[in-house]
């Protein structure tokens, strides 16, 4: 039973066995997300001086070119899993291809792959608003002792190892997942220390929260624009509150607490959706099944969704279960 208070480093030895392979590969992987979000929290917490030490993506006061926040996370993330030789490929929405990773021995003998986003919803960073890391984690299904191929990243949604986010928020979390429940940490950023502070997070069933982008209204499918009136009705509990980020990890990471619903339809000018099924999808569809959530893309579960290419995209309705069905509900209207 977790521990409120506990630290990162406590509950991941505390909770090693529990995993289903432990050889302690997975515990040393999930360790170095913790510490490559450090890294990026640090930076990110920096981004309201670029007044004083010039903006990232510019050349600074020093004269030397300042990174941009998505490229140094994508590098810190990468760098971090690569240098500690725990896994044997990663993918990232930044990068079109995935990279192999052979070890110092060159011999490929790590079983994990991660796939990340390593900042989501970077245009907030301008603006002071919360942004987020999504990170998800399978076993490779290619044998050990050989390069990792396409195949150990497309795979469906439901064979993840483990799953999280970061949110660089007012506070810093890190919320992840190994299939026993979910579990939240929020970092001190005195000490460097993650702490249990969200202990086995739960979805409620239904909530009074829609989180949607409504100004493209006009182009969303009949059963999206038919929910949303449903939302605005004055009728029972409704109408309910509209509160979009426009930063995914921020608005289901609320939505898992307050209790809420998250969708990105599909539309007249984005057929499959905007947001990335490998990427961003999966990882908090797996999230929010384990805190008793439901994720589909309006007519099925977005973790059996069978991967054809590594940015696939894919609509996605995701949060309180009873506020999922009634949205698919409307979904099947006009199938
Ligand atoms: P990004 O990967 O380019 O940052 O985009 C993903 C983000 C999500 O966090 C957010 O839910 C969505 O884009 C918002 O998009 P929109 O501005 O179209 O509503
Ligand atoms: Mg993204």
């Amino acid at each position: 039973m977790p521990k409120r208070n506990q630290t990162l480093g406590e509950f991941i030895i505390e909770n090693q066995a529990d995993f289903a392979y432990s050889s302690g590969e997975l515990s040393r992987l999930i360790n170095s997300i913790r510490l490559a979000a450090k890294v990026v929290n640090h930076e990110v917490n920096k981004a309201g001086l670029v007044d004083i030490i010039g903006a990232y993506g510019e050349t600074n006061v020093q004269g030397e070119d300042q990174q941009k926040l998505d490229v140094m996370a994508n590098e810190t993330f990468i760098q971090t899993l690569t240098n500690r030789e725990i896994v044997c490929g990663i993918a990232s929405e930044e990068n079109d291809d995935f990279i192999t990773i052979p070890g110092s021995d060159g011999k490929h003998q790590n079983k994990y792959v991660v796939l990340i986003d390593p900042l989501d919803g970077s245009s907030n960073i301008d603006v002071n608003v919360s942004v987020g890391t999504i990170f998800s984690i399978y076993r490779r299904v290619t044998p050990i002792g050989t390069p990792a191929t396409i195949e150990d990243f497309l795979q469906a949604g439901n064979n993840q190892v483990a799953a999280g986010y970061i949110i660089y928020g007012t506070s810093t979390m890190l919320v992840y997942t190994t299939g026993r429940g979910v579990n939240g940490f929020t970092l001190n950023p005195a000490l460097g220390s993650w702490y249990l502070s969200h202990p086995d997070m739960k979805f409620p069933d239904t909530g009074k929260i829609y989180s949607i982008n409504e100004g493209n209204y006009v182009h969303f499918p009949q059963g999206v624009k038919d929910y949303i009136k449903y939302c605005q009705e004055e009728k029972d509990d409704r109408p309910y509150t509209s509160r979009y980020i426009g930063s995914m990890v921020s608005d289901v990471h609320r939505n898992m607490i307050k209790g809420g619903i998250f969708i990105y339809p599909k539309s007249s000018t984005a057929t499959n959706g905007k947001l990335r099924l490998l990427y961003e999808c999966n990882p908090m569809a797996y999230l929010v099944e384990q805190a008793g959530g439901k994720a589909t893309d309006g007519f099925r579960r977005i973790l059996e969704i069978k991967p054809t290419e590594l940015h696939q995209r894919t609509p996605i309705f995701c949060g309180s279960t009873k506020m999922v069905e009634k949205a698919e509900e409307f979904m099947a209207k006009y199938d």
